[in-house]
């Protein structure tokens, strides 16, 4: 980590197995640990049925919680993924599980500034954004104005997907 800049990125989280409400809610403070970053915005927290591929049953899995964070970091955007799934890890997941498995905790880089990337470890912004009401309704809570390039505002995206049977949870009153 050399530059200068801060940039703008935000991280889609997500985690259906183990207690999935305190591994996201731990993996927002994380967030705000990783070296030259920190925590600007995180949303609240939502339940949402698992979204699976075609041919499975939804019903295969338990129930996702999912929020939004918003960083500022001066890592570069292969930095910010290393340091992301050191986090994913440290939760114990396993990655040999394979995609569209359940999952301990699955940090996915939704967008860093107006980057886009597209590599054998990294696509950005994340290809699926506009499809899913767990991404865009979080996110809207904390950037509505903020543009994902080449596809519009998060407001935009948001009003346009269908929340389902997303459901926000309140914090406990202590
Ligand atoms: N990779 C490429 N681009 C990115 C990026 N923008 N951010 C690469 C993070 N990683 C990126 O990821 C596999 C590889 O993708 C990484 O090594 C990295 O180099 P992974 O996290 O090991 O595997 P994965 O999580 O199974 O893949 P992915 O693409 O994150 O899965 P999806 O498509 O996000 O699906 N339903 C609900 N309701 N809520 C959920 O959160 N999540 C999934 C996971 C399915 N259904 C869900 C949810
Ligand atoms: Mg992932």
């Amino acid at each position: 980590m050399t530059r200068d800049f801060w940039h703008p990125a935000f991280v889609g989280i997500g985690s259906n197995l183990d207690n999935p409400e305190s591994h996201v809610a731990d993996a927002l403070l994380e967030l705000n640990d990783i070296a030259s970053t920190s925590l600007i915005a995180s949303s609240h927290l939502y339940y949402s049925e698992p979204l699976v591929p075609e041919g499975q049953e939804s019903t295969s899995q338990p129930d996702y919680v999912n929020a939004v964070a918003g960083l500022l970091t001066r890592c570069s955007p292969l930095e910010l993924l290393e340091q992301l799934q050191a986090i994913e890890q440290r939760h114990g997941r396993d990655r040999s599980a394979g995609r569209w498995t359940s999952r301990t905790l699955d940090l996915d880089i939704l967008a860093f500034g107006e980057r886009v990337i597209e590599t054998d470890r990294l696509t950005i912004p994340h290809p699926e954004l506009r499809n899913r009401s767990f991404v865009l309704i979080p996110w809207r809570e904390i950037a509505p104005h903020f543009t994902v390039v080449g596809e519009g505002t998060i407001d935009r995206l948001a009003r346009r997907v269908d929340p389902g049977t997303l459901r926000r949870i309140n914090p406990q009153v202590s």
